[in-house]
């Protein structure tokens, strides 16, 4: 057993008997309330879903077992030279909840290069796939890995219990972690570099060897570090994440679970914000002929995008309140590699702007940046000008968060998820029946 999986056992054992305590002894204590809005609005704050990997406060952002984005860029090892931590070390951090010491790291490499080598058939359906978009590439090179399963075989010989369904799911989290930045550079050197494709080097860590396939110098190793840790989890209820727990809730292992939440974050309005930012950023550079818009003229394309019934893609949350501490880390990263960048720039006067023009509006609840609002401009700047790309790169990232997820999920013994629906017409006797009892 390596380092790491005898670590994570002992947490998850030492872990099981609260969950099981408050399910037994507490189970009918409630935490909230159920409104007719919320059930007809997404199920907007309904608090039934249960993670420890990491908490999204409205107005401080989100916190990794505990640590805020500050906290874990400062904190965790880096590679030498580096300004960002290692990945790694990261995935080390969500799965166990511990600060990783550099030996820590580099175990952690280690299982990750011993199982990074990809099915021949794997490049043969991403071949195939090169007309379609990169997630339709990403999410069916990753279903397409599922004979590769170790927990489904098991699962349907019965040679594991309950308790253990952690542990082959655990390796299938790792064989699938350690694929994926070389899946996502090999989609991108297929469909935009005439598939010259570069190899790997077994010396790199995760960063440096994603930078190295995607042909990218420095400081491009960093900035993948920094965007892998920025998009790996945002708590439960998002779309890529729920959809990850909520499809290995039935047992379907991570390769169905992960090609499906990449499916929920090829949506516009989640994982696809980060194209469709570039997308309309570049809109309003053709129209201006390159030119920086003024305050007056950036205003104006803001209101014509609203006015039109469209959204400001990279603005707006469904629980953060305030700018995305995510966007702040880019922010800066931006404000010390390129400052100048006439991208930037634009992206820079949006966030001047647009929070009082969509406050003025008065629909969004969250006027701010989210973090989609700034990533395309500096894959932009570092000549990943392809932008129907960048959700690969936030899918990469996502990956780490929703594969802890899963191993936890599976070592708590969640059940099968399987909420209550109702009818139209049964809320509107809830609601005859409120006005009654309470009339106004
Ligand atoms: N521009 C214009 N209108 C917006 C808006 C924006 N950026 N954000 C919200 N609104 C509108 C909504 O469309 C909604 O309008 P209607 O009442 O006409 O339906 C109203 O404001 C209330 O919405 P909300 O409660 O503030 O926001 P939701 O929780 O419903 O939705 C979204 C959250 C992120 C989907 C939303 O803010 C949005 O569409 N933003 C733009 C797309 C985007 O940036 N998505 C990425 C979000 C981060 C993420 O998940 N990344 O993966």
């Amino acid at each position: 057993m390596s380092k790491l999986k005898e670590k994570l056992f002992k947490k998850i054992e030492a872990w099981r008997p609260r969950t099981i305590k408050l399910m037994k002894e507490h189970g009918d204590v409630k935490i909230g309330d159920v409104t007719i809005s919320q059930a007809l609005g997404g199920m907007r704050g309904i608090k039934c879903l249960v993670t420890d990997i990491s908490y999204l406060d409205p107005y401080e952002g989100i916190r990794f077992r505990g640590y805020t984005i500050p906290e874990v860029l400062e904190m965790l090892p880096k590679p030498p030279g580096a300004e960002i931590p290692y990945v790694e070390g990261f995935i080390y951090l969500l799965l166990t909840g511990e600060v990783p010491s550099k030996k820590d790291v580099k175990e952690i490499e280690h299982e990750l290069v011993k199982r990074r080598n990809i099915p021949d058939y794997v490049y043969k359906v991403l071949d195939d796939l090169s007309e379609c978009h990169p997630m339709v590439m990403f999410s069916a090179a990753v279903v397409s890995m599922e004979k590769e399963s170790i927990f489904t075989p098991k699962y349907k010989n019965l040679e594991i219990g309950k308790d253990d369904l952690w542990d082959p799911t655990y390796e299938d989290a790792l064989n699938l972690l350690a694929k994926l930045p070389r899946i996502g550079a090999y989609i991108y050197r297929k469909k935009y570099r005439n598939g010259n494709i570069i190899p790997a080097d077994p010396k790199l860590d995760w960063g440096g060897n994603f930078a190295r396939m995607m042909g990218i110098g420095k400081p491009y190793d960093d900035l993948s570090r920094l965007y892998f840790i920025l998009h790996s989890d945002h708590e439960s209820g998002n779309v890529s994440a729920h959809t990850g727990h909520l499809v290995s809730s039935a047992l379907s292992d991570v390769y169905y679970s992960i090609s499906s939440m990449l499916n929920g974050l090829a949506g516009p309005l989640h994982g696809l914000a980060n194209e469709m930012v570039l997308r309309w950023i570049q809109g309003v550079m053709k129209k201006m002929g390159g030119k920086i818009p003024s305050k007056e003229e950036m205003k104006q394309f803001i209101w014509d995008t609203l006015n039109s019934g469209q959204v400001i893609p990279g603005y707006g949350h469904a629980v953060l309140r305030k700018t995305d501490p995510r966007y702040t880390a880019q922010r800066e990263f931006c404000l010390k590699h390129l400052p100048d960048d006439p991208v930037f720039k634009y992206v820079d006067l949006v966030y001047e702007v647009a929070p009082e023009i969509l406050l003025e509006q008065g629909k969004a609840k969250n006027p701010w940046p989210n973090v989609d609002a700034q990533s395309g401009v500096i894959q932009w700047h570092y000549g990943v000008q392809e932008y129907d790309f960048y959700t690969v790169l936030f899918g990469i990232g996502r990956s780490i968060g929703v594969l802890s997820n899963i191993i936890w999920d599976r070592a708590l013994g969640y059940p099968i998820e399987r909420p209550k629906s109702v009818t139209t017409s049964m809320l509107e006797e809830i609601a005859k029946q409120a006005e009654m009892a309470h009339p106004v």
